[in-house]
């Protein structure tokens, strides 16, 4: 981990020790009547540069999940009613090991482990969200990606009888989004699971959606059930939308405005309403760790 930041205080504590510390401690904190950000930042790793996480409660009650609704609160309202088990992941395209994985196929519970990202919605609101779960690299990894794949695609459960959202149909459905291949194995880029130690809530991607915290939110993908691996690049979901507002890339860029507000600043969910703008950083903050993947590209032109 040394190539991230240095303030991290707990390298020693290996991630699964760091998982089952943290649900230790959610026990001992649901036991009082609020739960405690200290606890938590014993257990995680920071990667939000010590900004203080977000409370559950709002990252729970604030969404973008266009299948339950295109309102913040309706994924809280609908996404209850979602059947996350079983749940079977269809890999197929440019890979050694094709097939249908169950979520535990996919993923070793000893790789799970806890941090906290900023996340950066592109309609300029942000938050800090401490997530559970594995690098994608590892899971790639595991499923063989074949030489001449050079981006990865996902699809989001497509099930009508369960969400109201789907006839909603300026969408073409399923969700999608894609990942060039060094994105997709960079180890910033995670696989999520949980939140604070517990399983997903529905409303944030349950049971298992994309992290990816140096782009805007949407290429963060929810309840996925479909990982393809590919030559081209694959269509995008706002990308097929609005092609002139949202890019392939979506790399947080505080210079480089959606044609209709500005990227500048943000607003932190839970700061409240009279609470001054935050600076949006270039790259959401992991420049240093990620601009090298777009060297030599025009960011203004692969926005
Ligand atoms: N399948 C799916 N994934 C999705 C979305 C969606 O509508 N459907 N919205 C995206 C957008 S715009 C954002 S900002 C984030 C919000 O994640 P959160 O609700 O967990 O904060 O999810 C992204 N992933
Ligand atoms: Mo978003």
């Amino acid at each position: 981990m040394s190539r991230f930041r240095t303030d991290l205080t707990y390298d020693d504590v290996t991630p699964k020790e760091v998982f089952l510390n943290r649900r230790a401690v959610l026990r001992g904190a649901a036991a009082m009547s609020a739960a405690s950000i200290l606890p938590l930042q014993a257990s995680a790793r920071d990667f939000a540069g010590g900004e203080t996480p977000n409370k559950l409660e709002d990252i729970k009650a604030y969404n973008n999940f266009y299948e339950f609704g295109t309102g913040k609160d309706d994924p809280a309202k609908h996404a209850g009613q979602l059947t996350t088990s079983p749940w079977s992941i269809k890999v197929d395209g440019m890979v050694d090991r094709p097939g249908t994985y169950s979520v535990s196929e996919l993923i070793d519970a000893d790789d799970i482990e806890e941090r906290i990202y900023r996340f950066r919605c592109v309609e300029a609101w942000s938050m800090v969200i401490p997530w559970n779960g594995v690098e994608l690299n590892k899971v790639l990894a595991k499923l063989g990606p074949q030489p001449g794949a050079k981006y990865v695609a996902f699809e989001t459960l497509v099930r009508p009888s369960e969400m109201p959202g789907l006839r909603n149909n300026s969408i073409d459905w399923p969700y999608r989004e894609g990942l060039r291949m060094d994105e997709a194995m960079h180890p910033l880029t995670m696989l999520a699971t949980g939140i604070y130690g517990e399983p997903m809530p529905n409303q944030n991607g349950a049971p298992i959606r994309l992290v990816v915290p140096w782009k805007y939110g949407f290429k963060s993908i929810k309840s996925i059930v479909r990982i393809s691996f590919t030559d081209q690049e694959p269509p995008t979901t706002w990308n097929m939308l609005q092609p002139r507002e949202y890019g392939f890339y979506s790399n947080v860029n505080p210079e480089v405005d959606h044609p209709r507000w500005s990227q500048a600043t943000e607003r932190r969910i839970g700061d409240g309403l009279f609470a001054r703008r935050r600076p949006t950083l270039m790259f959401n903050g992991y420049e240093s760790e990620v601009a090298s993947l777009y060297e030599g590209m025009d960011l203004t032109q692969f926005y």
